[in-house]
This record gives structure tokens, sequence and C-alpha cells, in this order.
């Protein structure tokens, strides 16, 4: 049984799935998605990042608007994906599905969070929602020159423990701080550094049900890249999610249609 004609059977590699989606990696060294609040600067930053290296269109199928980009840091070529302003990951908007699903289905070599040091509180939300779906996220604390301006003081350190995942606090409009979070980006994206979100902590009941479900997807969707964060959202009677995922996107990106395994399988 093969889940993919190119890749084969434990599914599409990152670049075949990124293809699927429009998005073509070939001769870069990594992919970087930048995802945020809207107004939290990230057209900025790709703008300071890419400057005229850049390429409007709309994603696949969609009229929703996709940017992306290309920038180098030390030796690296990056291409950069400028995703649309969301709020959540757990919403059917157009503009948050397509976040969501570049996200799980596109696996960035790591993902930009940009936040807005002015509104820290409202957008920890997608940071949160963000580390559940994948460990290599870097925290880019944007507007910090608004930040001091009112006086607001952030212990980035600090928040850096909380989190689990580096924070660079950086102004996007002057430039200031880009470099170094463009430094720290390249070392998760390459693996050099490891990380540890801090996720949340499951017991009990919720966790013996997820463990039920894990092996289920693992034999369905092999290869997918969060099998935990697919068995919370089924289990947690998102319906219109939970069946978008698996019947549209999941069927449709990792090319598991139920004609092509009967006859793989005959
Ligand atoms: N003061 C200040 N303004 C910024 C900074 N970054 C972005 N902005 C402004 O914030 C607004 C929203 O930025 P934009 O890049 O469009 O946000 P997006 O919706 O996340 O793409 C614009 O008016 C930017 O000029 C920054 O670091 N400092
Ligand atoms: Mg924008």
């Amino acid at each position: 049984m093969s889940a993919c004609n190119t890749c084969g059977p434990v599914g599409c590699t990152p670049s075949h799935k990124r293809k699927k989606m429009g998005v073509s990696d070939e001769g870069y060294d990594f992919l970087v998605a930048l995802a945020g609040n809207p107004n939290t600067g990230k057209s900025t930053l790709f703008n300071e990042l890419t400057g005229l290296k850049q390429h409007v269109g709309n994603w696949t199928g969609k009229t929703v608007v996709r940017a992306e980009g290309q920038t180098t840091s030390g030796n690296s070529l990056i291409k950069v994906i400028d995703l649309p302003g969301s709020y959540s990951l757990r919403s059917t908007s157009p503009e948050e599905e397509v976040a969501r699903d570049f996200l799980l289905f596109g696996e960035p070599d790591c993902t930009i969070v940009l936040v807005d040091a002015t509104n820290l509180e409202r957008n920890l939300n997608l940071v949160l929602q963000t580390i559940e779906l994948t460990d290599r996220v870097v925290v880019a604390l944007n507007l910090m020159d608004e930040a001091r301006k009112k006086g607001i003081g952030i212990k980035h350190k600090v928040l850096e423990k909380r989190l689990g995942i580096p924070v660079a606090p950086i102004v996007a409009r002057s430039g200031e701080g880009v470099d170094k979070l463009m430094e720290i980006v390249v070392l998760v994206s390459s693996g050099a550094i490891k990380l540890s979100p801090k996720r949340l902590k499951i017991n009990g009941g919720l966790k013996k049900a997820i463990d039920a479900l894990l092996p289920k997807i693992n034999e369905t969707y092999p290869g997918f890249s969060n099998p935990r964060w697919l068995a919370m959202e089924l289990l947690s009677g998102h319906e219109r999610l939970s069946q978008e995922l698996v019947w549209t996107n999941i069927a449709e990106h990792m090319e598991l249609e139920q004609n092509a395994q009967s006859g793989a399988a005959a």
C-alpha cells in the first residue's frame, strides 16, 4: 500500500506536501512561515526581510492572498511565507484555515509568531495554539518601540522560560533586532537548537482517549505531522473542523483516497 506515488508508504516528504499546496522550496535551505494576529507587523517584517524579492499570488484554489519571498541569514537562503493574520488556528474562516493548514501540511522548518508587545496577553493565545501544532516556533516580540514609549517593560527571558521557545524583541519597522531573530530562526530550522515548548498537560481520561486514538491516526494518515494535535481536535468535538480535516484536507494532502488504497492492496 502506497500513501503517495511519489514519496512512498511512509507518507509525503515536507517538500512534496508544500508542492501540493503550491509552494516550492527548491533551491532553499529553509522554509519559514510568519504567523500572527492581524496588525502585529507581519507584512512589515516580511518586507524588511524580503525587500523586492517577493511574489504575491493566491493560495491554490482559494481567494486568500499568499505572499512569499526570500531572504538570507549567514549562509542560509530562506523562503519566507507571510501567512494570513489569524486570531486562532481553530476557526473555520478561509484565512485562518489557510494559516493552520500550512502549519500542519507545509511543515515549515520554523514558524515565527509575531506578537504585539503592547498587547501581549491577547496575542499569546495564538502562540499557545501554535506550539501545540509544531515545536519549531520562535516568538518575535514586535512593536518594542511602542511598548517602550508606553513604559511597558517585558522580561522576554522569563517569557522564553515559560513558553519553552525563543523570544526575540524586534522593531520590524526599523529592522531593530531582526538579524538576531533570523540567526535564532536558522538555528531552530537546522535543528541546531531543539525546542521543547510547554504544552498543555493532559492526564486522566483525556490522555487515555488520546492514546487510544493515536495508533489509528498513525495507521490511517502515515507521516501526519502532529497526530496528538489531531486527536485532541477530534475529541474536542469541533465537528466542522474535524470533518474538514479528515475528509477534505487530509485525504487531499496525504493522497489517501479510498480508491488508491483498495487498488494498491488488490
Ligand atoms: N511603531 C511600529 N509600528 C509598526 C512596527 N511594525 C509594524 N508597524 C505598523 O503596524 C501596522 C500594521 O503592520 P502590518 O505589517 O501591516 O501588520 P500585519 O497585519 O501583521 O501584516 C502598520 O501601520 C505598520 O507600519 C514596529 O515595529 N513599530
Ligand atoms: Mg499583512
